[in-house]
């Protein structure tokens, strides 16, 4: 079938003027992009893999200022992509071609204590926990990326556990629409059952219908207690049982469960120069508790646990930064898998069988908790031959399976022709018309998300 992930040839948007900068020079005067070195790194994603031409960057301050653009570009056919913190792993926060980038670094302002827009999201943690509150989620990319890249992709993260997905915890939007319109969906209640709730369309749609340039978000109180514990297991299988008991045992205070192999384990020794902490095993756990009584909590744990560290930062930089850790090794070709848990190993043993010596790396790892396997396969540079090898092979035991092949990620470029292993066709083209109602010129981040033949 070929790599369905590659760059589609370009649409027939228009091409920036002349006149089209000197329009957007006026709206937003030394906010309008144009010095090539000051592009490149907008142009690049963060695994350096999708590479882009646009030749304007604008960073607007206010709603107002976005939806300027956006009628702007609408009129005159031009195409726009969407960046917040590009952080993002398929390919969607990138341009393609010369889409102009729509960068969300200047909209950082928090409006009131419980109202909050276009942040990077460790700014936000730091603000709330001074104020005794949490953000509901948390990534290893939060030093870089934006609450509204995070709600764009539906990030799920290390909390998901304990807070559960942003559907839930993004109490209201404000989206500049394709035309200019903003969509003033910025509530703050719990609840709110008057018609359809129309913000659940923007969350997790990767810039396509809509530019995001607010968010309310319901934030958790900051747990009095909080401990981490790293473990070593000899098998999945007591990884597994483990993850039973510790529902059991720890019930509301466990808030997350995640897992790495011992592959990661070297990668982030060779390139990091973390240490293992523990014996050396086939597997590992980071598991966090936060509850609200010290005393409760630890003996809790305590009575769960074989070993309890001191320093969680530590501990969890073995978890977060595997990512950061494979980007050493050259290629890295990135699954991110939903199943039922007992199955998620499975896939990395059997695609380890599957290829042989072919690729360097096959190494697994995840959010236990939520189902969510990280498969990485790695090889020295781009090798299309390992990656006939790898899909649809990958797609195909997913789908097996009822699992999802972009479990938190979403789809951006890489992934958009697949989405047919985990939806159904009357779902994708329900999916099309509504973006063809919201955008019908299709400028917001074309060639992202949906496949090829609905742009
Ligand atoms: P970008 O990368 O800039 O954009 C992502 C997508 O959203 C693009 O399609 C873009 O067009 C669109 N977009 C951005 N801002 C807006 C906006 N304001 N309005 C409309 N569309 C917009 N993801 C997880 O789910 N869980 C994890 O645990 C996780 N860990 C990560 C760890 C590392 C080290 C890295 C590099 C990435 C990780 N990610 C994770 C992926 C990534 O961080 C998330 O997808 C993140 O939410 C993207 O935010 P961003 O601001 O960087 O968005
Ligand atoms: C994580 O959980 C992220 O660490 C990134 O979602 C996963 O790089 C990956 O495959
Ligand atoms: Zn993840």
């Amino acid at each position: 079938p070929g790599n369905l992930g590659a760059a589609p040839p370009r649409l027939p948007f228009s091409r920036v003027t002349q006149e089209d900068l000197a329009f957007f020079k006026t709206l937003l005067p030394e906010r309008t992009i144009t010095d090539p070195d000051l592009l490149k790194s907008c142009n690049v994603d963060w695994l350096k893999t999708v590479e882009g031409n646009s030749e304007v960057l604008l960073r607007p301050k206010t709603t107002e200022e976005v939806s300027q653009i956006l009628r702007y570009c609408n009129e005159r056919n031009l195409a726009v992509c969407p960046q917040g913190g590009n952080t993002g792993l398929v390919g969607g926060s990138v341009p393609v071609f010369d889409e102009i980038i729509l960068s969300t670094s200047l909209m950082n302002q928090v409006i009131t204590f419980d109202n909050i827009s276009g942040c990077v999201l460790e700014n936000l943690s730091n603000y709330l926990e001074e104020r005794d509150f949490i953000m509901p989620l948390d990534l290893g990319a939060k030093g870089s990326c934006h609450i509204g890249g995070n709600v764009s992709t539906n990030a799920g993260g290390l909390r998901l556990l304990r807070y559960g997905s942003l559907r839930g915890t993004v109490l209201g939007l404000e989206v500049v629409l394709a035309d200019g319109r903003v969509l003033n969906c910025l509530a703050t209640l719990r609840k709110d059952n008057t018609g359809y709730d129309l913000k659940q369309l923007f969350i997790g749609s990767e810039g396509t219908l809509g530019v995001i340039t607010a968010v309310s978000i319901l934030c958790p109180r900051k747990p009095r207690a909080v401990n981490v514990a790293f473990l070593g297991c000899s098998s999945f299988q007591q990884l597994l049982e483990t993850f039973q008991c510790c529902r059991g045992m720890l019930g509301e205070i466990l808030s997350a469960f995640e897992f790495l192999d011992a592959s990661c384990m070297s990668l982030l020794k060779k390139h990091l120069k973390l240490t293992n902490p523990i014996t050396e095993s086939p597997f590992y756990i980071v598991i966090e508790t936060a509850g609200s009584n010290a005393a409760h909590d630890e003996e809790k744990l305590h009575n769960f646990l074989e070993e309890v560290m001191s320093s969680s930062i530590a501990l969890w930089s073995l978890r977060e930064r595997i990512t950061e850790a494979l980007t050493h090794e050259g290629y890295t070709y990135k699954y991110d898998i939903s199943l039922p848990v007992e199955k998620i190993y499975d896939l990395v043993q059997d695609m380890r069988g599957h290829l042989g010596g072919m690729a360097k790396n096959v190494v697994g790892y995840g959010h236990v908790g939520d189902g969510n396997l990280h498969l990485n396969i790695t090889s020295p540079s781009k090798d299309p031959v390992l990656l006939a090898a790898i899909e649809p092979y990958v797609y195909e035991w997913t789908s097996e399976w009822k699992g999802s092949i972009s479990a938190e990620h979403g789809l951006g470029l890489k992934k958009r022709n697949y989405i047919y292993y985990s939806k159904p066709s009357e779902a994708v083209a329900l999916m099309g018309s509504i973006k063809a109602m919201l955008d019908p010129k299709g400028i917001l981040n074309p060639y992202k998300t949906l496949p090829d033949h609905i742009h």
